[in-house]
């Protein structure tokens, strides 16, 4: 429903409330009841202290109910109804007086003003409305196994389709002996699996390159794991039966739009060769921690290729199309490649497998502490082998193991803590360094790549004792 801001001013000697019984009516008449009862949903009230002066937000169908509610203030002064928007839709239109984003590019998209404000209102760090981008903010990451489907980052290059499940289907085609045509039921009568898989954005920490890239600025908290149900990718694939020609498997999304210079319309699209999709254990997911999937991680359905940075992890899945040459879309070839200078030649890398990091997720940055002991956690992952060890250095010294909670786990962030004790006072940098079983660790500092991907640097976070 529309929102409105309303303000009622009269003068000092026409003031209701100096009469009780003239008062009272006015906040009956003001009730959250009787409101209702106009059709008029009250958000807040307040009047000015000292002053003449009432402020309401309501919401309401329309103005000439709004007005008509509010005679009854008419008769001792001036009211005054304003069409108003809650901040977040202003944010997600680009500004104060600009016109709401277009939603419907490629059909029905989810309302930008309503996934901004469930975002904030959950905690996340909103990097941007529209499309939403949103990070997890690290404190939140504490003890969790897994991250709450709602605490979860959000990752969007278009705005977020809203998908009819009774009207999708999964098309699989192209060079396959059995296309076939699967509907969210037939997807859910197959066996499946639950497997427990971290999700990374390759541009986690983009904010700490030196020189400054473009794309958003994530700090480190474009990160999050959770537990994923569906159908392994394989068993759809052997279904279909992929013909000895195919070379790429393509996986398109229902969001798109138009790209930077270009005119036409492009899907989110991404793909994986045959042996990637061997070796990956993929699933294509319909469910999120029990939970059916969330809109904005990709309702109803999406591939999540455990291990590999968030963007082969396709969401709102419509299509896979198997082809027989390397798939040369703008996310596969325009975007997520390291572009590195090494030994003077410039040299470009597909964005693949995470790499191996490690996160102090307490004490947090810039917290004051007792110094009388404290213990230090986070969460390590790596896309190629399970952590090994992860290494903590307190006030620059030495690296010291730390202990890793709970068994080893092939795609999920592992727990690991250290009990430590400093023996001064002040302001001392506290770093983690994770190695996996394959033998990766992480560099001393993040590595600058022309788009800012990938950056694994030693996280440094400082504390002040006393
Ligand atoms: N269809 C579609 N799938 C997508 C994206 C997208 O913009 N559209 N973003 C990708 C990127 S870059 C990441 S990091 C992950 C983020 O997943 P999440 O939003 O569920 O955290 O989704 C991937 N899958
Ligand atoms: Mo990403």
């Amino acid at each position: 429903m529309p929102l409105f801001i309303l303000h009622h001013l009269h003068d000092s000697e026409r003031c209701p409330a100096t009469d009780p019984y003239l008062g009272s009516a006015l906040l009956n008449h003001l009730s959250r009841a009787n409101a209702r009862q106009q059709g008029i949903q009250i958000h807040g009230e307040a009047a000015v202290d000292g002053e003449h002066s009432l402020y309401l937000i309501v919401e309401a169908l329309d103005e000439p109910r709004v007005r008509d509610f509010m005679k009854p203030f008419e008769a001792f002064g001036r009211v005054n109804v304003y069409p108003a928007s809650s901040c977040a839709k202003v944010v997600a239109s680009g500004g104060c007086a600009a016109a709401p984003p277009c939603v419907d590019l490629l059909g029905p998209a989810a309302d930008p003003e309503k996934v901004c404000e469930n975002a904030i209102e959950a905690g996340l760090v909103v990097h941007r409305c529209h499309p939403l981008n949103a990070e997890t903010s690290i404190p939140a990451l504490i003890g969790g196994a897994v991250m709450p489907n709602a605490h979860f980052y959000v990752r969007n290059h278009f705005q977020i389709p809203n998908l009819d499940s009774s009207k999708w289907r999964l098309a699989v085609r192209g060079l396959v002996e059995r296309p076939l045509d699967l509907s969210l039921r037939d997807l859910q009568n197959l066996p499946s699996e639950s497997r427990v898989v971290t999700l990374e954005c390759a541009g986690n920490g983009r904010w700490q390159l030196d020189p400054q890239v473009d794309g958003e600025q994530w700090r480190f908290g474009a990160v999050s794991t959770a537990e994923w149900t569906g159908v392994p990718l394989i068993d759809i694939l052997d279904r279909a039966g992929v013909k000895p020609t195919a070379r790429d498997v393509v996986f398109r999304g229902a969001d798109g739009g138009t790209l930077e210079g270009r005119s036409e319309i492009a899907h989110f699209e991404r793909s994986l060769t045959a042996d990637q999709i061997r070796e990956s254990q993929a699933l294509l997911a319909y469910a999120m921690n029990g939970e059916p999937l969330p809109i904005q991680h990709g309702y109803p359905l999406r591939l999540v290729v455990p291990g590999w940075y968030g963007v082969s992890s396709v969401k709102w899945l419509t299509e896979i199309i198997v082809i027989d040459r390397a798939f040369s879309g703008h996310f596969q070839t325009e975007r997520y490649f390291y572009e590195w200078r090494r030994d003077d030649q410039l040299v470009k890398e597909p964005v693949t497998l995470q790499r191996v990091r490690a996160l102090i997720v307490e004490p947090r940055s810039g917290q004051r502490l007792v110094n009388d002991g404290f213990t230090i956690r986070g969460v390590a992952w790596s896309g190629a082998a399970p952590i090994a060890r992860v290494e903590v250095s307190v006030a620059g010294g030495p690296w010291q193991e730390s202990r890793l909670v709970g068994d080893r786990k092939r795609h999920s962030w592992q727990w690991w803590e250290l009990p430590v004790r400093v023996g001064r006072n002040g302001t001392v940098t506290l770093r983690a360094r994770a190695t996996d079983l394959a033998g990766r660790t992480q560099p001393e500092r993040p590595e600058w790549n022309r788009l800012g991907y990938g950056n694994n640097g030693i996280q440094e976070v400082a504390v002040h004792l006393n």
